[in-house]
């Protein structure tokens, strides 16, 4: 069955945070796979995957990785489907390696960065949504009520518990 989203990661170890971008999916009723594809231990997945996406009919990737982060960067290389990457955070450098690894693409070769670690995640999820709902008028009034819900669980003075 095609998948609209493919989410990916370097490592078993990232899917700790990658889950958030899938929990989103799961809320928004996106349909996902995922898939471990790293750049340096599996260069043959990462190529084929990259090869064969857009034919698979994926129309979003979202990508993650930590400290040489070179998958997102790499997948955008192979495919012309929007790439979405999120720094995942290492314990070495707190995830600033991640990003610096993810952000500065050459001209040419895109990859929209989100922000460090789970907050990136679940924001690549919102991002990917955001986009899958350009030409699905059903998933925009999903992405609205939850957008909306989210804004009146915020209350408007803080407590102190
Ligand atoms: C990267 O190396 C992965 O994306 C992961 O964030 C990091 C560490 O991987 P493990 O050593 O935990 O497998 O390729």
């Amino acid at each position: 069955m095609p998948v609209d989203v493919g989410i990916i990661m370097g490592s078993q170890s990232d899917w700790a945070t990658m889950k958030e971008a899938a929990a989103i999916l799961d809320e928004l009723g996106i349909p996902y796979e995922t898939k471990i594809v790293s750049a340096h231990r599996t260069p043959d997945r990462l190529w084929t995957y990259g090869k064969t996406a857009a034919d698979r009919g994926l129309k979003v990737i979202i990508a993650g990785a930590g400290g040489a982060a070179h998958l997102p960067g790499m997948m955008a290389s192979k495919t012309r489907i929007p790439v979405i990457g999120v720094p995942v955070q290492t314990r070495a450098l707190s995830g600033v390696d991640s990003l610096y690894s993810i952000v500065q693409m050459p001209k040419g070769f895109p990859v929209a960065t989100m922000a460090i670690g789970t907050a990136g995640a679940a924001n690549a999820g919102l991002m990917a949504a955001g986009i899958l709902a350009i030409t699905d008028a059903a998933l925009a009034a999903r992405l609205d009520a939850w957008r909306d819900a989210l804004s009146a669980s915020i209350p408007e003075e803080p407590t102190d518990d």
